[in-house]
């Protein structure tokens, strides 16, 4: 079977993710609106989104096809080619682990966005440059330290162990680490989320 992804063609964007999975697990993949021709390009991808009535609509790109499913959500997507060719493990706890460090990384994504758009991401990043301005200063310096460490961390301390056995967090991970750095990291997190979501 032959994947095919469906993401806007110019951009890395969320659409990289999936694309380094497929190619790290070998698999044969189109990347649909890359293309040019009769059912190609970005009209494709729009006939997805906005004509066909589906089961199972994608939200936003990324989405893949992969015979007659649709799945869309990038962490939704890495969850079910990991676990279909070998590069996540199938275990509860090992899953649930690799899916929460995704979802962490789509936390970092759609931050990062949002310091860019802060107004709304219908409006260019120019037409919301002041705001803008303001919102990365909080998210270069609040946030950004601690998901990009985490997510950073978690990977330096797993390249020396063998992939899919030790699925528990790192030992030095903040997540991992029972100790008055960790009480301090989710001290600081809780206040931090609880005040982003307001
Ligand atoms: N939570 C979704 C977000 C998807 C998303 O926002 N995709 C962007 C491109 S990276 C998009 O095309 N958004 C259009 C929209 O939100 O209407 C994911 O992780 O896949």
């Amino acid at each position: 079977m032959t994947y095919e992804l469906y993401y806007w063609p110019e951009i890395q964007g969320r659409g990289e993710f999936i694309r380094l999975a497929l190619e790290d697990a070998g698999v044969k993949y189109v990347d649909v609106a890359r293309l040019s021709g009769k059912s190609s390009g970005v009209p494709a991808m729009f006939k997805f989104l906005e004509g066909e009535r589906l089961a199972t609509p994608p939200f936003a790109p990324p989405f893949l096809k992969a015979g007659t499913r649709i799945i869309g959500q990038t962490a939704n997507i890495l969850q079910f080619i990991g676990a279909r060719h070998g590069l996540a493990p199938r275990q509860d706890a090992g899953r649930l682990w690799t899916n929460q460090l995704q979802l962490t990384m789509s936390d970092l994504v759609a931050e990062a966005h949002d310091a860019h758009h802060p107004i709304s991401g219908g409006l260019y990043y120019e037409e919301q440059k002041p705001e803008a301005l303001k919102r990365a200063v909080h998210f270069r310096e609040e946030r950004l330290p601690i998901l990009h460490g985490l997510v950073v961390q978690e990977t330096r301390d797993r390249e020396d162990r063998p992939a899919h056995r030790t699925f528990a967090p790192a030992a030095s991970s903040p997540l991992g680490r029972r100790s008055d750095d960790l009480r301090q990291f989710e001290i600081r997190t809780n206040r931090r989320s609880s005040a982003g979501c307001r």
